[in-house]
């Protein structure tokens, strides 16, 4: 599987509440994910009236290639609000099919620390700096999870490549 970070134009920034999404982050891959949560339910004039975070988000997952991206990303609640690495994937989770299936696209991002808490119904922030793969259907479960190893290794050190976004007024601000 290749890599390579592909600057997006410009640095995507989006916030919202973590939502449950389908459990099998830590249970069944060995590592948690924070699913930020997306406002498909607000169509037509419900859509102008949300507030500009929960539109922004809404526009990045229907404009945003599914893939996977680099982050730097923070859990704006709780002891821990440091601003940390991020491997995130945009998509269908084509890896689950039939009754695992995701109804829409998802943005779930696992943050690269070890949390001493969860963090359901947080606020996450993150600003996506690029592109990092596509998503894949891999043959196993075992390769799915190696696979998401090796984004969290190249995330790791690529984005050290960019760490003045830790001070970018976006995680700051309210
Ligand atoms: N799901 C896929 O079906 N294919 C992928 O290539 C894929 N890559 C991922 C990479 C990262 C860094 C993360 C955080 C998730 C990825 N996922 C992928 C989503 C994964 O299936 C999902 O996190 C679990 O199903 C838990 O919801
Ligand atoms: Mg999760």
């Amino acid at each position: 599987m290749e890599r390579s970070l592909k600057l997006l134009e410009s640095p995507a920034r989006l916030g919202g509440q973590v939502v449950h999404g389908f459990g099998r982050g830590s249970s069944q891959l060995g590592f948690p994910t924070a699913n930020l949560e997306i406002r498909w339910d607000a169509t037509g004039e419900e859509r102008t009236k949300l507030d500009p975070l929960a539109r922004d988000v809404l526009d990045f997952a229907e404009k945003t290639p599914c893939g996977i991206y680099a982050a730097w990303g923070r859990v704006c609640d709780g002891p821990d609000q440091g601003v940390y690495k991020v491997a995130m994937s945009v998509g269908w989770n084509p890896h689950f099919e039939g009754e695992d299936a995701v109804k829409n696209k998802t943005i779930e991002a696992w943050i690269l620390h070890d949390y001493d808490d969860t963090f359901y119904g947080a606020h996450m922030r993150l600003v996506v700096l690029g592109h990092v793969r596509d998503e894949a259907k891999f043959n196993s479960l075992e390769q799915l999870i190696d696979e998401i190893g090796k984004d969290g290794k190249f995330c790791e050190s690529e984005l050290s490549q960019y760490r003045e976004y830790i001070e970018d007024p976006f995680f700051s601000s309210s």
